[in-house]
């Protein structure tokens, strides 16, 4: 085994990595940015060095700094995690030249699977199964339309050398076929340098089910079973599965027979994954699979993986590279149980999963068992940045079957609370508990087709949690008060004792709560040994206490609630019942509620890059109108006007970094 490996990633991989190097006795040396140091990472490595600034560019990407600390610090082999250099072949390739083991698959193998007709070449001759197509190397419109016809519509057009979901476009008909092809060719050349496309005969709702392959250095190669992907928004993974639900076990067979020939084609090493999609429902070509891609890494989903098998795939990953062979055959591997993963992300669904940076001031998380694995790179106090992606863990789950792993994802979703950050926890609760998913109803289309019901209204905060929320500020007004007592040196001092009805008959007080722009006032009258609490909905007598754990037990009337609740500031947060209610608490005595005056602001909503000014100085325009495009986190945002108007100054130019809430342009809107 190696004795000291460098890895070259961050977050919840680099950890990840780091706890199986730990349990084999392998020192880890961390990497990482300016923006990381600190970072969870870093802290839970044997050595660390900074190798740049935040931007990726700067330094997870920087292939000669890694190497550079790697030989420098003495470390055998560097694995790449996934993303950043991790499917770049020439990093592999010089992995070798500089004496290190690149803990991954050979470069050629990278590459052969990088261009996707290339790819589908090999696999067809392997007798892996492919969507019906033509991915010949002849281009002409022409006979690209022929082989379209041949086919039949819907054909789906892709770039040979794209990937998760770039360059495609569908087309229903002969006659559109023309004006797609042009399209998705200036698509693949802007984006990936090379306009070649292949043709695809289209499936309107598939499921994405991938097998996990492994290969060691001596041409053995097995496969670890299947994972269920199909839950996707924009090819973005949101939930993973394994086994697949419905998979029969012939089909499985098949499947992983058909990816260890994919594998053995292309003289693979270490872990893979190969990807098909198959037909959903239950009809007479359900779960016919067809070849997509192979992706030549470790993936995000390999939990679930390991949580069927028992095994731990980095320990895998290091004994392949080292030269062992593999620890298992397939003989000796059998699935147990059913395991989920959801990743839980900084973003906000009702902003249409804008994603959420900013500090996480508070975090719990579900206690780790045989049932709960948590997998993350924060913790409370961290920084998301938008720098580089914004999950902040993958909560994985197993049980026996299925609806017992549901239901334990269920359990573990309503624990996992944060704040600082939004995040899509109450989303994932929904889709887990939504008809479709529940009864594995799946397909790729699953979350658009249900949005809806995913993405409902924020909650409005009915009479509990408004007691909960009074209860929480009432039981802090009475702590400070008797700090301040104690301050005094007279604890007895009638002026620290807070039911004050010996002060006064009707000792009480207004609690003026905001969750947006709807407000809801709460008074309550301090009673012996309890609080009278006039809330929207009546009067109700109200008591209680913080628990040790930290949770918050009320009793409305006879009525007990449990919840959480974090005060920051004039801000409460309430985690009751599975969701968050975010409360704003205004003190009547202090400062009027502030009014939605300023309307659309023109700051930037988070830290990003201008990469397009779509106005200028003087204009004249209407609501909606775009103004300004800023680039984060690998998504583009239109800032737009927030009502008719006219643009008075532009702060930016094209290309200019801005930090989150900076002032883009004047805006002066026109009197009603
Ligand atoms: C398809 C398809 C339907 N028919 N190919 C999307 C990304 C890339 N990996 C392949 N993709 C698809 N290829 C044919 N012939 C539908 C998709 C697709 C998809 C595939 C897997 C997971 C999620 C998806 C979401 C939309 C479209």
């Amino acid at each position: 085994m190696f004795k000291k490996i460098l890895i070259a990633n961050r977050g919840e991989i680099a950890c990840r990595v780091i706890k199986t190097a730990q349990r084999l006795g392998v020192k880890t040396v961390a990497v990482y940015s300016e923006a990381d140091a600190g970072a969870r990472h870093v802290d839970l490595a044997d050595e660390a060095y900074c190798i740049g600034p935040a931007a990726a560019a700067d330094s997870y990407l920087r292939a000669d700094k890694i190497l550079e600390t790697a030989t420098r610090c003495g470390a055998e082999a560097v694995h790449p995690g996934y993303g950043f250099l991790s499917e770049n072949a020439d990093f592999a390739e010089a992995c070798a030249k500089s004496g290190l083991v690149f803990i991954g698959p050979p470069p050629d193998a990278i590459r052969a699977m990088g261009s996707k007709s290339a790819a589908k070449n090999i696999m067809g001759k392997a007798g892996v199964p492919l969507v019906p197509g033509y991915h010949g190397d002849a281009q002409d419109a022409a006979l690209l339309k022929k082989e379209a016809g041949k086919i039949g519509y819907p054909v789906l057009i892709k770039a040979s050398a794209g990937g998760g979901g770039k360059g495609m476009r569908i087309v229903e008909k002969a006659a559109d076929f023309a004006d797609a092809l042009a399209s998705c060719q200036r698509e693949s050349k802007a984006s990936f340098g090379d306009e070649r496309v292949l043709l695809e005969k289209y499936l309107a709702r598939p499921r994405h089910i991938e097998i996990q392959v492994f290969a060691d250095t001596r041409g053995e190669a097995l496969y670890l079973f299947e994972r269920d992907c199909s839950v996707q928004r924009r090819h973005q993974k949101v939930l993973e599965e394994a086994p697949a639900p419905g998979m029969s076990q012939a089909r499985r067979n098949s499947m992983g027979e058909a990816a260890v020939a994919a594998a053995k084609a292309i003289g693979y090493v270490g872990a893979g994954t190969v990807e098909f999609i198959a037909e959903p429902g239950e009809g007479k070509n359900a779960g016919t699979f067809y070849f997509m891609e192979m992706n030549t890494r470790l993936q995000v989903e390999h939990p679930v993986t390991e949580m069927i098998t028992g095994l731990d795939l980095v320990e895998w990953q290091l004994r392949v590279a080292c030269g062992e062979p593999l620890p298992r055959t397939q003989d000796e591997l059998a699935i147990s149980g059913h395991a989920l993963e959801a990743r839980i992300y900084a973003e906000d669904p009702a902003k249409n999963f804008l994603p959420s940076t900013g500090r996480i001031t508070h975090l719990s998380a579900p206690a780790e068992s045989r049932h709960v694995r948590i997998d993350t790179g924060v913790r409370a106090g961290d920084t998301i940045t938008p720098y580089y992606d914004p999950m902040i863990a993958k909560l994985i789950v197993w049980d026996t079957d299925r609806p017992a792993a549901l239901a334990r994802m269920r359990a573990a979703l309503e624990q996992f609370q944060v704040v600082g950050v939004t995040t899509n926890t109450e989303f994932l609760a929904r889709l887990i508990a939504c008809e479709a998913f529940a009864t594995a109803d799946l397909d790729t289309g699953l979350i658009e087709r249900h949005r809806a019901e995913l993405l409902p209204e924020p909650p409005v905060a009915g009479d509990e949690v408004l007691a909960l929320a009074a209860l929480a500020e009432l039981l802090a007004i009475e702590r400070r008060a008797e700090e301040r007592a104690a301050g005094s040196g007279d604890p007895c001092s009638p002026w620290g004792i807070c039911d004050g009805w010996r002060l006064n008959q009707d000792n009480h007080h207004i609690l003026v709560f905001s969750q947006g722009t709807r407000e809801h006032a709460v008074t309550a009258h301090y009673r012996p040994g309890r609080f009278e609490l006039e809330l929207p909905g009546g009067r109700h007598s109200l008591t209680g206490a913080w628990q040790p754990d930290g949770s918050l037990t009320a009793w409305l009337e006879d009525a007990v609630l449990q919840a959480n609740v974090v005060m920051s500031g004039q801000t409460l947060d309430v985690f009751f019942r599975g969701i968050r209610y975010r409360l704003e608490l205004h003190d009547p005595a202090l400062h009027e509620i502030e009014t939605d005056a300023h309307g659309g602001s023109m700051a930037a909503p988070m830290p990003g890059k201008i990469i397009a000014v779509l106005t200028k100085n003087g204009a004249k325009v209407e609501k909606g109108t775009p103004l300004i495009i800023l680039e984060a986190m690998k998504m583009e945002h239109t800032i737009t006007a927030p009502g008719r108007g006219t643009v008075r100054e532009i702060h930016y130019q094209v290309g200019e970094q801005v930090d989150e809430g900076a002032e883009l342009l004047g805006f002066e809107p026109d009197k009603a």
